[in-house]
């Protein structure tokens, strides 16, 4: 009678490293930093994001190793941090600028529909940031 839950504990141990392994591995991502309104050639950065991490920690993490790479951002009260500015460039409203997420796989680009606080990067996604006119 008591054989089951031994048996099902033995299981969860042998099952326990494998999760361990996946959870502790990074993910690795490239930030492209895209500025054709200034004629500027795109630069690309090579960082990680842990676990189901936010692409916000990435970009800390990018700009905490590189001196290349800074970024701003401001909080908004409904969705969070919006990007406002990469390398001492800022979008403004007076000419309709902005910096514009966007991702790039084996299959495609897209664009997110949430922001640098939401976003959770896949393993060697390419991350766009854009600056961009809307
Ligand atoms: C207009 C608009 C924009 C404009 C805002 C500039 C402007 N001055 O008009 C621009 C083009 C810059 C923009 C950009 C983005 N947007 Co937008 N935007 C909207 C839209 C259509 C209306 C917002 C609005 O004017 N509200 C009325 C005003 C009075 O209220 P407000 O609080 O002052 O509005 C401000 C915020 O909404 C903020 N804002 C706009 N978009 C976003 C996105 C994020 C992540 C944040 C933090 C703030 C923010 O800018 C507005 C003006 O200051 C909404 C959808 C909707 N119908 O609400 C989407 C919306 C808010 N945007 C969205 C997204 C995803 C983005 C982008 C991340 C898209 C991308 N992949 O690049 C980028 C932000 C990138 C960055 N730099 O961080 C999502 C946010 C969802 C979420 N949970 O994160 C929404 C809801 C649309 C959607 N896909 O469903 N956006």
């Amino acid at each position: 009678m008591k054989k089951l839950p031994l048996l099902s504990a033995a299981f969860m141990l042998l099952l326990l490293p494998e999760t361990l392994t996946q959870e502790s591995k990074v993910t690795p991502i490239d930030v492209v930093v895209e500025n054709s309104i200034h004629n500027l050639a795109p630069v690309t950065f090579s960082t990680h994001v842990v676990y189901r991490g936010i692409l916000l920690g990435a970009l800390r993490r990018l700009m905490a190793s590189n001196s290349d790479f800074k970024f701003t951002y401001t909080e908004d009260p409904n969705y969070g941090p919006f990007l406002e500015s990469v390398n001492g460039v800022a979008g403004n409203s007076k000419d309709q600028t902005y910096w514009q997420l966007l991702v790039k796989r084996p299959d495609g680009e897209f664009r997110p529909d949430v922001g640098i606080g939401c976003y959770i990067p896949s393993a060697n996604e390419k991350i766009i940031l854009r600056f961009s006119k809307w």
